[in-house]
């Protein structure tokens, strides 16, 4: 096992790490910007080095002065967490070259999911279901019109160097095509640098699926089963749950064994997320992998019992995966609520000073944050500051629970999210399940003109 991990991250994801290390018997290094000097990760952590000033760009995504702080603290592994260099195929190839084991797949790995249309490539010759759409990129608008011609209209344009939502514009009509080609390619260009683009089919009302996998060093490969994500505002999750209520056995089987065979194709390491659209008839179909832990972990974690970030670190070091596919099984329901520092109404940023603080706890009830009274809530960060996640025996039992629990929490000082939550899980067709990835548009703020943003969700609304 390590001796000692460097985290590469801030918040509550890189508290998470020290807890899962400390857990281990492993010692920790923290990073730090000069803003979070005071962070709980750096407190709990072992030792800490700063890193830079707040701007992300000079200290959290700053890989000189990681790799340094690594060297100068003789850490034997990295940790990145989630967002700033957790998907950097470079990072991950310094590390490997440095002889420092990076916690994650390998930077192959990572480059060939970072690429939308390699991953789509690699899904289909692992015989995954994949969306309709271009086999590869489309270099032209005409040929794009070719292939919207043979698939239907809506179709969506998708920047191969995007992911996530980011770079991705709906064409209703073929009358629409031709510019919205152009304006997507540029957009894509100027935010990635990289305007490849490729075209799928619009699914106008799916669910957004996706199974956690994990894979040992010795071509061992599982899946956890599924979470549900299509409670989404702008691309960002506002609340997951596991199960999904629309996927029973059959169809988990038949998706976890898809996503493993994607895993066994690739060489696949560690943990990783195979997303899918679920049609109405319960078809589904590949869109994209993500090559890292995801802040939704922990809805997974309550289901089946198991630590995936310390399942992250041992399979790191070299041991065996602790479970075998037979041994997985989901035991009840599990909802996360992202508690952000947002106005609830209008989700716009609201850092500041945390001046009064309680949290939840009971039966069923896990906070993971990195906030406290009297805490700061900078404005250089994303606006995340607890993860809130109830188990219950049923989805309806965790419902209940996750009310009682958002009752419960106070937070002063700053506004969060924590209203909008309650009013959502008092929603009848959120009770009922009727949800797909355009449910929360209802909740947003007032309608704006036709969307063209580079970053804004398909279909015109915001
Ligand atoms: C789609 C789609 C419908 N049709 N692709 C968004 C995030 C990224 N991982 C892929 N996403 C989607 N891709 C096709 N062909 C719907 C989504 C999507 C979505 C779209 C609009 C509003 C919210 C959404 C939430 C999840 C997924």
């Amino acid at each position: 096992m390590f001796k000692k991990v460097l985290i590469a991250n801030r918040g509550e994801i890189a508290l998470r790490v020290v807890r899962a290390c400390r857990d281990l018997g492993i010692r920790t290094v923290a990073v730090h910007s000069t803003a979070d000097r005071n962070s709980l990760h750096v407190r709990f952590a072992d030792e800490s080095i700063c890193i830079g000033p707040p701007a992300a760009r000079d200290s959290y995504l700053n890989i000189p002065a990681i790799m340094s702080a690594a060297h100068l603290t003789g850490a034997d592994a990295v940790h990145p967490g989630y967002g700033f260099l957790s998907e950097n195929a470079r990072f991950a190839e310094i590390c490997e070259r440095s002889g420092i084991q990076f916690i994650g797949p390998t930077s192959e790995s990572i480059a060939l999911m970072g690429n939308k249309v390699a991953a789509k490539r690699a899904a289909a010759a692992a015989k995954v279901p994949l969306v309709p759409g271009s086999p590869g990129p489309v270099s032209s608008a005409e040929e794009a019109e070719a292939i919207a011609e043979h698939v239907g209209y809506p179709v969506l344009l998708k920047a191969s160097a995007g992911g996530g939502g980011k770079g991705m514009k709906v064409v209703r009509e073929r009358s629409e095509l031709r510019a919205a080609f152009q304006v997507a390619r540029g957009e894509a260009l100027a935010a990635f640098g990289d305007g490849s683009m490729y075209l799928e089919k619009y699914f106008v009302r799916p669910r957004h699926v996706e199974i956690q996998v994990f894979a040992d060093h010795h071509g061992k490969v599982v899946h956890l089963g599924e979470r549900e994500c299509s409670m989404q505002r702008r691309h960002q999750k506002v609340l997951e749950e596991a199960p999904s209520v629309s996927v029973d056995k059959g169809l988990r089987d038949r998706m976890g064994a898809a996503a493993i065979e994607l895993c066994r194709n690739v060489g696949y390491r560690n943990a990783g997320t195979v997303e899918f659209l679920l049609a109405p008839d319960g078809g589904f179909y590949f869109i994209e992998m993500n090559t890292r832990i995801q802040v939704e972990h922990a809805v997974t974690e309550a289901v089946t019992g198991l630590d995936l970030v310390q399942m992250q670190l041992r399979v790191a070091a070299g041991e065996k995966l602790p479970v075998s596919q037979r041994d997985v099984r989901i035991h009840g329901h599990a909802i996360e609520c992202r508690v952000n520092a947002e106005d609830p109404i209008r989700f716009s940023p609201s850092p500041g000073r945390i001046v009064g603080y309680h949290e939840p706890g009971g039966f069923g009830v896990r906070v993971d944050s990195f906030v406290h009274d009297q805490a700061h809530v900078l404005p250089h960060y994303d606006s995340l500051v607890a993860k809130l996640v109830v188990w219950g025996e049923t989805r309806e039992e965790a419902i209940r629970r996750m009310r009682r629990a958002l009752h419960e929490y106070v937070i002063e000082g700053i506004q969060t999210t924590i209203p909008f939550h309650l009013r959502l899980l008092s929603d009848p067709e959120y009770v009922a399940n009727q949800v797909h990835t355009r449910f929360l548009d209802k909740y947003l703020p007032a309608p704006a003109p036709a969307d063209s943003a580079v970053s804004g969700p398909p279909g015109g609304a915001r």
